[in-house]
């Protein structure tokens, strides 16, 4: 359990973009907490992922139990929050356009996960995965400006927002596809990168 001054332990790494995702919210929230990594990803014990029986990460450790799954998380954290703080979550995108942009991350997400833990093709040879990534990458391309000024206004943040700031940087930090011809969504992402929850918790590697 974490400690009594944090309260909340998030389990994860720091490579994960579903785990940033969670990091971020919490950042947005205020709120402290532990960051326990997981060192091995091809463990099979559920222990070494919070208890987690999908065997994946990121896990919230909270006083009352773990919590798996980045949404799941995100929700429990601003529980956890004792301030409300506007947040336009995933069933608040009521038109078309942003819920489908919702739907794109969150299975890009996935894609990558499954393309990373498969392995990276050689150079220049596309995977199936890849050309469905980049299908994605250019309707979020034409669309997400829009969809974003569609959202309301008051909001602190976005769980789209999030996650797609979280998604595109990390095709460019895995290697998996080079976005540097997404200009939209690239201008969004230095935008969000400005955002402190963004700059403290930059991807990189792990040390354990
Ligand atoms: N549905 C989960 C998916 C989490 C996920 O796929 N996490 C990746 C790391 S970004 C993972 O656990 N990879 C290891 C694996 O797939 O075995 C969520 O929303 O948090």
């Amino acid at each position: 359990m974490p400690s009594a001054r944090a309260q909340l332990r998030i389990i994860g790494r720091s490579s994960s973009h579903f785990t940033r995702v969670t990091r971020v919210f919490a950042h947005e929230f205020g709120l402290t907490y532990e960051f326990q990594t997981v060192s091995n990803l091809h463990s099979l014990r559920r222990a070494d992922y919070g208890g987690n029986p999908a065997l994946k990460l990121p896990i919230l450790e909270t006083a009352s139990g773990q919590w798996f799954g980045a949404l799941n998380i995100c929700r429990e954290l601003a529980r956890a929050c004792a301030t409300p703080v506007a947040i336009v979550w995933p069933e608040h995108l009521n038109e078309r356009l942003a819920a489908n942009a919702q739907e794109l991350v969150s299975q890009g997400m996935t894609s990558e996960v499954a393309l990373i833990m498969s392995t990276l093709p050689a150079p220049g040879v596309a995977t199936d995965y890849q050309t469905k990534l980049r299908a994605s990458l250019d309707w979020l391309e034409a669309h997400l400006p829009a969809v974003r000024r569609s959202l309301l206004p008051e909001r602190r943040v976005s769980f789209l927002e999030v996650s797609a700031f979280c998604f595109v940087t990390h095709l460019a930090f895995r290697s998996v596809l080079d976005t540097s011809g997404y200009p939209e969504l690239q201008d969004f992402c230095r935008e969000f990168q400005r955002r402190e929850s963004a700059r403290l918790t930059a991807y990189g590697f792990d040390a354990t």
